[in-house]
């Protein structure tokens, strides 16, 4: 059984019970696009267990929740073959600008220049 915390947001929408769209899930993570697109296709890739920010994870939660990064950065990019990079990055903490206080990783899509989104 999962942790999960009835005031979070994103445990809502791992329950469901907040719409999302999700691009990539299993058994360890959900992957859901963002509400505030930075570009399009900006993801938020989340632990289904609430942790709250990296400092919470066990070596073994760190492993088994990133090692899911390259299947999402990957699922994202077969969506538009001009996606030719993707800042991934975590605010971790609210002195770092965390909002959220679920742990989570942005995948933020950067296409070639025709796109505007360069
Ligand atoms: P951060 O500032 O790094 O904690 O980012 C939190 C992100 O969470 C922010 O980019 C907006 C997103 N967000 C907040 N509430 C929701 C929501 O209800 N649904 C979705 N899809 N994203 C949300």
């Amino acid at each position: 059984m999962k942790q999960n915390n009835s005031d979070c947001v994103f445990c809502k929408i791992i329950a469901g019970e907040i719409p999302s769209y999700t691009v990539y899930e299993d058994d360890i993570v959900k992957a859901f696009l963002d509400i505030s697109q930075v570009t399009p296709g900006h993801v938020l890739m989340v632990p289904k267990t609430h942790l709250p920010n990296i400092f919470a994870y066990t070596s073994e939660q760190a492993g088994e929740v990133f090692s899911r990064l390259p299947k999402v950065a990957n699922a994202i990019k077969a969506f538009d073959s001009n996606i030719q990079g993707m800042n991934i990055c975590i605010n971790n903490g609210e002195l770092a600008y965390q909002s959220v206080f679920h742990s989570h990783i942005h995948l933020i899509p950067r296409y070639t220049e025709s796109d505007g989104f360069a």
